[in-house]
């Protein structure tokens, strides 16, 4: 018993595994199926590390169907020893899960990452800062239950000392409870504050094309793992470097997930998201006379009183009423399509159950 499970931990714990994931773990330990970390998944397939060693597994098997639930990086899977194909069997309960919907104007949602402590928005220096599209990014990392934080890359773009904490001011205001991190991996500027992030949990590196994610990812490597190419065309839609979410372990400890740069993220049911991002503005709301107050033309509201002495930007306001009304309407639609699934759900698991019964049958008979 100790050898096994000695080595369960000793190549898990590195990625992870505690007891609680042994704990979730114990009753397919018990069908001889092994525990691992899925490291990346491509069509269909996925590298899962598990205690042998890396080993190349079928998602098929896992409710394919339906984009939430399908195998993820990050995910710890129960994997079968052996087999052709060998099969991933099931994955355990995510504590967390970056979601996005692929657009907004579709109601489908997209997994990014599992199981991820800290959401690392990078947002390059190099163009002009899109508050808005930062705000986007974090109502979905904190939605996932992960700790966001920000860092601005390519600062070496900005040698300028006043000009770079400007820059980082005006992140922080839209990012309350956000650490935002200058860092250049060029010259190595603001590395060893992000690597002491990284150095606990899991890490997800989320942003757009170019950003210089995967060059983030290799300098917390120390070595050239992911693939780096300069951005082609200003706003990075022809290009994408990074093709499949990647999960590797950092030498410091901790492991990080680079992911393919994202065009832009959809807000996927983040309601809470949103009001962790506008904080300020939903402690305000709270001093409104009215407690259903919408901060339009009430009389006694917090919120407004704020606008017009300028402790409250304009452009804050209604950056949180823009995506509060984008969740709605996500949510709506949501509802009504999750509804078909289930029911497009039940019925195919009544078909398996037929098919098992008949297939049953006739091996007795
Ligand atoms: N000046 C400067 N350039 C950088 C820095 N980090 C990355 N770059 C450049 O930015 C470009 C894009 O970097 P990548 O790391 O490939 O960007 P990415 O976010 O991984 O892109 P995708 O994989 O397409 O999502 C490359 O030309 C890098 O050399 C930096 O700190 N300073
Ligand atoms: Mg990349
Ligand atoms: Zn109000």
């Amino acid at each position: 018993m100790t050898s096994s499970s000695t080595s369960v931990s000793s190549v898990l714990t590195p990625y992870g595994w505690d007891d609680a994931w042994a704990d979730a773990f114990a009753p397919y330990a018990a069908e001889g199926l092994l525990p691992g970390r899925v490291l990346r998944v491509d069509r269909g397939q996925c590298d899962v590390l598990t205690p042998g060693g890396t080993l190349r597994a079928d998602t098929a098997f896992v409710t394919p169907h339906d984009p939430l639930r399908v195998v993820c990086t990050g995910d710890w899977v129960a994997v079968e020893p052996g087999g052709h194909p060998r099969y991933v069997r099931a994955y355990l309960p995510r504590r967390t899960a970056f979601v996005r919907s692929t657009s907004s104007k579709r109601s489908e949602g997209q997994i990014l990452a599992a199981n991820v402590d800290h959401a690392v928005v990078a947002v390059s220096l190099a163009a002009e800062l899109d508050l808005a599209r930062i705000e986007r990014f974090l109502a979905l990392a904190w939605e996932s239950g992960a700790q966001p934080v920000v860092v601005l890359t390519k600062a070496d773009l900005v040698p300028d000392a006043v000009t770079r904490a400007h820059l980082v001011q005006d992140v922080e205001t839209s990012a309350p409870g956000v650490a935002v991190l200058p860092v250049s991996a060029r010259d190595g500027d603001g590395l060893d504050v992000l690597a002491a992030i990284t150095a606990g949990g899991t890490s997800v590196l989320l942003g757009q094309s170019g950003a210089g994610k995967s060059t983030l990812a290799n300098a917390l490597l120390g070595e050239d793992v992911m693939d780096v190419q300069a951005i082609r065309d200003v706003d990075g839609k022809g290009r994408h470097t990074t093709t499949t979410r990647n999960l590797l372990a950092l030498p410091g400890g901790g492991v990080l997930i680079d992911t393919p740069g994202l065009r832009g993220v959809g807000l996927w049911d983040a309601g809470t998201g949103v009001g962790q991002v506008f904080a300020e503005i939903e402690e305000l709301a709270g001093n409104c006379r009215f407690h259903d107050c919408a901060h339009e033309s009430e009389p006694g509201c917090a919120v407004l009183d704020a606008i017009e002495t300028g402790d409250l930007p304009q452009r804050r306001l209604d950056s949180y009423r823009k995506l509060l009304r984008e969740n709605q309407y996500i949510v709506a639609k949501t509802d009504a399509r999750l509804r078909a699934e289930i029911r497009k759900d039940w019925k195919r698991k009544g078909a398996i159950g037929k098919a098992a019964m008949e297939a049953k049958r006739g091996r007795h008979s």
